[in-house]
């Protein structure tokens, strides 16, 4: 895996040079979100379980086929690996976001998993509709918190980890 300090120093050497003003900026910008994703991991360490249910809640609230015979968790083994998959989605994001870079998720969530999915018949819309709904889950924990703390309220870099599995979930070649 790669993180943020790795992949600047990486680029750095390959032609070496000496870490200049825009690798200076990027790192700061870096370091200075990074009690903040200290914050984001804690509190999804504190309630994963209670994300992953919600996330899978709201999910089955919007597509209840989902559940009935027929529907890909339909039995409670298909219900099961359903929340567990969630809880992947859930544990590497957050990987991604101490690291601040997505080559985790490409390495070990999601090369390959279309294939799969697509040989098990899971459906890829409402998988990634689980992903988007941790995502605002975690986003919305994470406002109400940064505002009992009077901190900074920007959220991008929390649905960075988010946005890359959905956008290459949903890419249509695979
Ligand atoms: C860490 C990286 C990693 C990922 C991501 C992963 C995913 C993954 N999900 C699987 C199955 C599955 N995934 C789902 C998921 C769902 N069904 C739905 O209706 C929903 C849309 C969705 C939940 C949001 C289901 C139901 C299965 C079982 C399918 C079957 O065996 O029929 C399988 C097949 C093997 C198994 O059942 O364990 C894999 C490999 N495995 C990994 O090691």
């Amino acid at each position: 895996m790669q993180d943020t300090i790795a992949s600047i120093v990486n680029r750095y050497d390959c032609t070496g040079k000496y870490l200049d003003n825009v690798a200076i900026s990027e790192l700061e910008s870096y370091f200075s979100t990074a009690i903040i994703r200290l914050k984001v991991i804690e509190l999804i360490n504190q309630s994963s379980s209670k994300i992953i249910q919600e996330a899978a809640n709201r999910l089955y609230t919007e597509q209840p086929e989902l559940l009935r015979p027929g529907g890909n968790s339909y039995t409670t083994r298909r219900y099961s690996a359903c929340l567990r998959d969630i809880e992947y989605y859930l544990r590497y994001a957050s990987y991604a976001l101490i690291a601040g870079n997505t080559t985790i998720l490409s390495e070990r969530v999601l090369d390959g998993l279309k294939e799969t999915y697509s040989s098990l018949n899971v459906p890829i819309g409402p998988t990634v509709r689980s992903i988007q709904l941790l995502e605002d889950i975690i986003c919305n924990e994470f406002i109400i918190l940064a505002q009992k703390q009077n901190i900074s309220t920007n959220i991008t870099f929390i649905q960075q980890p988010f946005n890359y599995m959905v956008k290459y979930l949903s890419e249509k070649n695979i």
